[in-house]
């Protein structure tokens, strides 16, 4: 006779899970008494939140839903960051949590806390399971749930009475495969006739046009209309970054190279923009017209509110709009011309050969060793900006930054999940010596899965980005450096390789032997950070000046 605990698992077998991260506690002992008799691999982290993340990254890179496991009361909890990475980020993942018995109790009121509660602003569903009948069901809707557009976290809390009680064997519910419907022929018509009739047309790819499902039928849009485009942070990739169409990232909202481009356009296709990002532009009342086309409609806010919308999904609708105006857009190029001095304003100085790097000579080194497939996986912190603006991208997905959330820590533990699912591809974490030390207790986990990953650490021992808009604002410099352990020495403590860059042209060399040598390499670079001033504030502002009246 099955116990509940057998019935969860063969439910989550029958979702085709393969691994679940997490820290069990002993609320979960029979789901991992039914989890060592399964598929199942259960993957342990050193912290729930690193669980989380790569549960969530598990679910951006395969469009399927990863699956954490932990404790009630402190586990549980240390979810909440990870759960709302997976829900701004759109992500789909499925938590697991224990919790006391609900049919009698003797531990009165130890250890619990109201879970399923806490949880649900930060999930699109969130249940306690309350008997071993519903677990198939519950566990397919939960899924089913977390996979649905837009994708997000759901929670389940599994009980430990009800993990131990002995059921019936019931039927799982059989998975089948969904399409969404493609967007209406109303609003294509509409979206064609004023992409036709636009004079400074603009292409923008958002992060929706980042899932798995949606980048084919980008690419083709991009390439049958000829019209020139832009990505926002999350958008990295989804077009060929290298097509001689590409005309950057925005990175800020406004008033940088590639606002040059937006500010002269006269319509936007915002291509699965999601309002998590920064706004990658202002609408204003006299700035560019926007068409909305992404999986589910736009949400409007003071910053966008598309005059055109095509719901539906995006691959195939943007087929049908590039069938009708295909050959058709006399002005696709309009914009094409500005397109040099951008690209170019932005790779400038990227060799400069000074100790310690700056951030432009980082990401140019970087993008050396890494091949068009390779995979960054950034923490938050002021180099973002700097990878999203200087670091070109071939491949959908290559970047894994997170422009929704931004939280750090999650570098390491995403970078780990795409070394697992990509162990014949490049990845590098990168991140900040703050970020880094969130969740640096993972290295132990990923020397332990034997992952081949490259770890590099920007070190200028501060919250860099934080002490940099402290100096924009004009306050004195004050509360925000810190000390670092020594990382290499860090790094060799978990049976790791580590390697410290001492010279300007050292950081590609380093990195490269980091790769051949293979398995869990830390690179710790000095970086300095006087570029921000220098180029995000006083070039930028002497340079860039606004097209269009800007937006109160
Ligand atoms: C969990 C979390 N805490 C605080 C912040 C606010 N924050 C954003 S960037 C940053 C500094 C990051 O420092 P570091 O990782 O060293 O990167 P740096 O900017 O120095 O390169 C801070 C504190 C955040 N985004 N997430
Ligand atoms: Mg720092």
């Amino acid at each position: 006779m099955p116990k509940g605990s057998d019935l969860m698992v063969a439910a989550l077998e029958n979702e085709g899970v393969d691994r679940i991260f997490g820290v069990p506690g002993e609320e979960n002992l029979d789901m991992v008494e039914s989890l060592r008799n399964s598929s199942i691999k259960l993957v342990l982290t050193r912290h729930e939140q690193s669980a989380a993340f790569m549960a969530a990254t598990y679910g951006r890179l395969t469009g399927k839903p990863g699956v954490c496991l932990t404790t009630l009361g402190p586990g549980a909890l240390n979810l909440t960051t990870g759960a709302a990475y997976a829900l701004l980020g759109a992500m789909p993942m499925v938590m697991i949590t224990g919790q006391k018995g609900i049919m009698k109790s003797r531990q009165a009121g130890f250890q619990i806390v109201d879970v399923v509660t806490a949880f649900k602003p930060l999930t699109k569903m969130a249940r306690q399971i309350v008997s071993t009948a519903t677990i198939p069901t519950l566990v397919r809707d939960a899924f089913r749930i977390a996979m649905e557009e837009r994708p997000g976290p759901v929670l389940l809390e599994l009980p430990e009475d009800i993990a131990g009680e002995k059921a019936e064997a019931i039927a799982m519910v059989p998975v089948h495969p969904i399409e969404i419907p493609v967007a209406h022929r109303a609003s294509l018509d509409r979206a064609a006739d004023m992409i036709m009739k636009a004079k400074r047309p603009l292409i923008m790819l958002g992060a929706a046009a980042s899932r798995p499902r949606s980048t084919a039928g980008i690419n083709g849009f991009v390439r049958r209309t000829k019209i020139p485009f832009f990505t926002t942070q999350m958008g990295k990739g989804t077009a060929a970054g290298g097509s001689n169409l590409y005309m950057g990232t925005a990175a800020l909202s406004e008033r940088d190279y590639v606002h040059e481009a937006v500010d002269r356009a006269d319509l936007i296709i915002a291509v699965g923009h999601d309002t998590i990002e920064k706004p990658p532009f202002i609408m204003g009342p006299k700035g560019p017209q926007v068409i909305h086309v992404s999986y589910t409609p736009a949400t409007v806010e003071q910053v966008y509110f598309p005059q055109c919308e095509v719901v539906g999904d995006v691959g195939p609708s943007l087929e049908l709009l590039a069938d009708r105006i295909e050959s058709r857009l006399p002005n696709a190029g309009a914009l094409l011309s500005l397109r040099e001095g951008i690209l170019r304003s932005i790779s400038d100085r990227n060799t400069e050969s000074r100790f310690p790097l700056t951030p432009q000579r980082i990401v140019h080194d970087v993008r050396q060793v890494i091949p068009e497939d390779g995979i960054i996986a950034l923490d938050n912190g002021m180099y973002k900006i700097w990878f999203a603006r200087n670091y070109r991208t071939y491949v959908a997905n290559t970047v894994l930054l997170d422009n929704a959330l931004a939280t750090m820590g999650a570098g390491l533990p995403s970078a780990m999940m795409a070394a697992i699912l990509y162990p014949q591809r490049r990845v590098m974490a990168v991140c900040g010596d703050g970020g880094f030390m969130m969740n640096s207790q993972e290295m132990e986990t990923a020397v332990r899965l034997k992952l081949n990953l490259v770890v590099l650490i920007l070190e200028d021992s501060a919250y860099g980005m934080i002490r940099w808009k402290q100096a924009v604002d004009e306050f004195p410099d004050f509360g925000l450096t810190f000390g670092n352990p020594d990382f290499v020495k860090y790094a060799e403590s978990y049976g790791a390789k580590g390697s410290r860059v001492t010279t300007a042209d050292g950081l590609t060399p380093t990195l490269e032997a980091a790769f051949k040598g293979g398995g869990v390499h830390l690179v710790v670079v000095p970086l300095d950070y006087s570029e921000n001033i220098r180029v995000l504030v006083d070039e930028l502002r002497a340079k860039v000046k606004p097209v269009a009246e800007p937006a109160e």
